[in-house]
């Protein structure tokens, strides 16, 4: 009997909780965080051979460090190394939830796609060719209705197929930033690399991309690195590089070659209106 530790991430009113209380049968209340205490709900349940440990984390549009509930789930996976990430999707608003899905991209973590609302997504005629989204992404999508309990079985079979490195749709993809931000990447991953302890726990991408991006988590993260200084003196000089490059900070220009990549593949694979009903300006 295998336990594996899972955790609910995904947008506010993606269906985390609907999904959380259907495969733990337990009755936690529907509805958003409050905002004032950041809070998770654990639950513990069996399918198949398998335990599974499920944390609901609050909902965030992203995973940056900018409020308690993106620093929370950011620390939750960063800390707990939850086994595999569920990520719920809200199938009706694709282009801002797979925003997210990027930055848990970038985190090389284990992900499988809960693709809920689909009941909603399938009414205003929509069709999503979601198994090739999923090869696109090098994530398994699961297309779920967590209201009415569909997919949900599935879903947690394949979580388990992801934990046992069994699911070939996984295949660990990077996001293109573009040959100025995969250059600056390149350069300060080497320098990432220098510190063993550091790579042993998280991806050197991860940790060059959050660097370009300013982050001030993921400089506290090397901050007893013996090259800290060399990282730092390196970020800044590359930051004003790009900066002047791409008359935009990096931190912007790496969320629109998010939403380029996002864009591009749901061109290939979505048929509908449109991707997202809160279309951005
Ligand atoms: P959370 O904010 O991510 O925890 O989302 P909730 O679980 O609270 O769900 C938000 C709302 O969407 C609730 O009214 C749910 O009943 C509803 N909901 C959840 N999943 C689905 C679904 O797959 N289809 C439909 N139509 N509604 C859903
Ligand atoms: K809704
Ligand atoms: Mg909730």
């Amino acid at each position: 009997n295998q336990v594996i530790n899972v955790a609910l991430v995904g947008n506010p009113n993606s269906g985390k909780t609907s999904l959380f209380n259907l495969a733990s049968g337990s009755h936690e209340r529907v509805g958003n965080y409050s905002g004032v205490t950041v809070d998770a709900k654990t639950a513990r349940f069996h399918q198949g051979h398998y335990t599974f440990n499920l944390v609901d984390l609050p909902g965030t549009y992203s995973i940056t460090e900018y409020t308690p509930e993106e620093l929370y789930v950011r620390t939750h996976i960063l800390r707990e190394m939850p086994d595999v990430v569920i990520n719920v999707v809200d199938a009706t608003n694709l282009e801002r939830n797979l925003f997210l899905t990027t930055q848990l991209i970038d985190m090389d973590i284990k992900v499988v796609i809960a693709l809920n609302m689909y009941d909603e997504m399938e009414q205003t005629g929509a069709r999503l060719d979601y198994e090739h989204l999923g090869r696109m992404l090098g994530i398994p999508i699961v297309p779920t209705v967590a209201s009415q309990g569909t997919g949900i079985r599935r879903l947690f079979d394949t979580v388990a197929k992801v934990f046992e490195d069994k699911e070939p749709t996984v295949r660990h993809i990077h996001i293109n930033y573009g040959t100025d931000l995969e250059e600056a990447i390149g350069i300060l991953q080497n320098k990432i690399w220098e510190n063993s302890d550091i790579v042993a726990l998280y991806s050197s991408r991860y940790l060059a991309i959050k660097l370009l991006e300013g982050d001030q988590s993921s400089f506290k993260l090397l901050e007893k690195c013996a090259n800290f200084n060399d990282i730092t003196k390196t970020q800044a000089l590359l930051k004003q590089k790009l900066e002047k490059r791409f008359g935009e900070n990096p931190e912007s220009a790496i969320a629109d070659a998010k939403y380029g990549f996002i864009v591009g593949a749901l061109e290939e694979t979505y048929q509908g209106e449109t991707h997202d009903k809160h279309a951005r300006t």
